[in-house]
């Protein structure tokens, strides 16, 4: 019998790439979408044909349990949220319910309709809930250890998320792990996040169909990975026999002036300086200013490492929008 998994967020960059992952591992797989007429139906169905498709919203427990029914899943990833820092500045209540209590939402459902308690469940947790503060681990980078201090509603958000999870393991045995994933991005990568938006500029600037790029603060330093091995790491954390925390990262931070120069570099512009404006309004409130992750523990335990170095990242995320934005 081929494995059953449940993923919210489908229309989203993760749900994409794990989608595609347990589909070669031969995995019958099953989509959470919201919206009486996702935007991103269309898409999903075209680019993951194989994918069966469950109307659903995080914030509605009946929809969830409706889900699981219809599933039967073995393996439940959760990576719906309302995920982007700055708009939970904007939106912090919403983000609180659909980021924060929606995890309790889909913890509960499982609980109720999974009476022999056999689903295994990810949480999609995030280096958000560490905040930046380099303070309790000055120079290795942030592992499972490390002191939370999150800097904005949607990592407070998060950290609920993740620690209910924690809770419901401790209090009801399930098999519920949290990935700390630090930023991992690519191709299928929002345009509203600052590397998709950046890439993308750079490939309209050399078709001569955009003048500039406006960014907020080019100073905060990233640790920045690839999606397509992140989500490698998340479905070794299921195959374990028993469940845990673990951080993904690369163990490289760069700030976005480093992203710019490369990105400029993959269209033969080696000062980018006249290329980028500042503007406020993409300023947060609150600035988590550096992310380094350490992934030892996820190294040795899961044996997992990412591939893709972050040149190779660049390179990747330009090249593709130049196919895109020529039409080709
Ligand atoms: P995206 O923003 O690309 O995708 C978010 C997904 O959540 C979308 O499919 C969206 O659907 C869905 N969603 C939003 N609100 C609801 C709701 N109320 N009910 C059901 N679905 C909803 O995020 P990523 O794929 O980049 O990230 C996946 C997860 O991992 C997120 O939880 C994110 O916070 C977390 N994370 C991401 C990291 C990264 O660097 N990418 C790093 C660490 C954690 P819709 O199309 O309907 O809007
Ligand atoms: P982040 O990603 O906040 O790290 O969250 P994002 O790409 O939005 O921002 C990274 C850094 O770039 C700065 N920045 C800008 N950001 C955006 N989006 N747009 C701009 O114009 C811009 N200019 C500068 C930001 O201030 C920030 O410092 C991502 C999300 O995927 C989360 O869901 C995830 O949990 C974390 O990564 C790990």
């Amino acid at each position: 019998m081929p494995k059953r998994a449940l993923i919210t967020g489908i229309t989203g960059q993760d749900g994409y790439h794990l989608a595609k992952l347990l589909h070669s591992k031969k995995y019958e797989v099953f989509g959470l979408i919201r919206g009486q007429q996702n935007p991103r139906k269309n898409e999903v169905e075209n680019s993951l044909p194989f994918v069966n498709l469950i109307e659903g919203d995080l914030t509605d427990l009946s929809s969830l349990f409706r889900a699981l029914e219809f599933s039967s899943p073995d393996e439940v990833y959760n990576l719906a949220a309302i995920s982007h820092v700055g708009y939970s500045f904007k939106d912090p209540i919403l983000t609180a319910e659909v980021t924060g209590k929606g995890v309790l939402n889909i913890l509960e459902a499982i609980r109720l309709f999974d009476k022999e308690n056999k689903i295994r469940f990810y949480q999609a947790s995030t280096s958000e809930m560490f905040g930046g503060l380099d303070y309790n681990r000055p120079g290795k980078g942030y592992d499972e250890e490390a002191l939370f201090h999150p800097r904005s509603p949607y990592g407070v958000a998060k950290l609920y998320g993740h620690w209910i999870t924690k809770n419901y393991r401790e209090s009801y045995g399930m098999h519920a792990s949290c990935g700390i994933l630090f930023n991992h991005e690519g191709p299928m990568r929002g345009l509203e996040f600052v590397t998709r938006k950046i890439s993308n500029a750079v490939a309209r600037i050399s078709l001569g169909k955009q003048q500039y790029i406006e960014l907020g603060n080019l100073d905060p330093k990233r640790d920045w990975g690839y999606a397509g091995d992140y989500v490698e790491g998340m479905w070794r954390m299921l195959q374990q026999d028993k469940p845990g925390d673990y951080v993904l990262a690369t163990g490289e931070t760069h700030s976005i002036g480093e992203f710019l120069e490369l990105a400029f570099a993959e269209i033969g512009i080696n000062d980018w300086s006249p290329y980028v404006k500042q503007n406020p309004k993409f300023m947060r409130p609150a600035e988590v200013d550096i992310l380094l992750g350490n992934p030892e523990k996820a190294e040795k335990i899961l044996g997992w490492k990412r591939e893709v170095d972050f040149k190779a990242l660049v390179k990747m995320m330009v090249q593709n929008d130049i196919k895109l934005e020529s039409g080709n």
